[in-house]
């Protein structure tokens, strides 16, 4: 059976669970206790050199990390239903939405957090080595996350999704960044109404729960 290195506090992993949960595949759950470091501890080291969740192991031992790698994986090994596009047209839009919703929103909320949080002091990037907090590049993080959702309201007038016409990865991200955004105090406001409309339809999804 399938192993999920998870922290369920953590936007990452929740993408794979989200994802793990779409596709109705049954795994084993190992929470990894990120508030008290234990993701820089030799015994995950040897699991994930990143020290990030989410982590997957396989039945034979690989260990794949990085939702990116993850979601491909699992796509290419339980292909129903199709979370990276049916046709190559479908993959690329994709693939392009959840880039841009990574590096546009995800990366700015992070950005803004793990520059101001004081438990996350010197932690300002995942990883094995210390970075300083800056706080410019807090301010920097919320300014995007306010571009983000302005990027994320005109994508989806008139859209039920965020990529193609039916649910993909990029609503998985996209829900998670939106959910995630509350830790630096930015909610969509009353402009933002094709994301609440869309964010209130996918939680119809018991996926959205994981
Ligand atoms: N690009 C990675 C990012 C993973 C990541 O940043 N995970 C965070 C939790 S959201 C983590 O493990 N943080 C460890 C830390 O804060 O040092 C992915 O998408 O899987």
């Amino acid at each position: 059976m399938l192993t999920l290195y998870d922290f369920k506090m953590a936007p990452s992993p929740r993408r794979a669970r989200i994802f793990l949960a779409e596709k109705k595949i049954d795994y084993i759950n190992i929470q990894v206790d990120l508030a008290s470091g234990e993701h820089l501890q030799p015994a995950f080291r040897a699991v994930s050199p990143t020290c990030t969740v989410p982590a997957l192991r396989l039945d034979d031992g690989t260990v794949i990390t990085e939702n990116a790698g993850i979601a491909a994986y699992l796509e290419a090994a339980y292909p129903d239903p199709p979370l990276l596009g049916r046709t190559p047209t479908e993959k690329g839009l994709v693939a392009q939405w959840n880039a841009r919703i990574e590096f546009e929103g995800l990366m700015a909320v992070a950005e803004a957090l793990r520059n101001s949080a004081p438990g996350l002091k010197d932690r300002s990037l995942t990883g094995a080595t210390n970075f300083p907090q800056l706080p410019a590049l807090a301010e920097r993080g919320v300014q995007r996350v306010w571009m983000f959702f302005d990027m994320l309201e005109s994508r989806l007038q008139a859209r039920d999704f965020v990529a193609t016409d039916g649910f993909t990865v990029a609503d998985i991200t996209a829900a998670v960044t939106v959910d995630f955004a509350r830790v630096v105090r930015c909610k969509p406001k009353p402009e933002h109404a094709n994301i609440a409309r869309w964010r209130a339809a996918l939680a119809e999804r018991p996926s959205l729960a994981a």
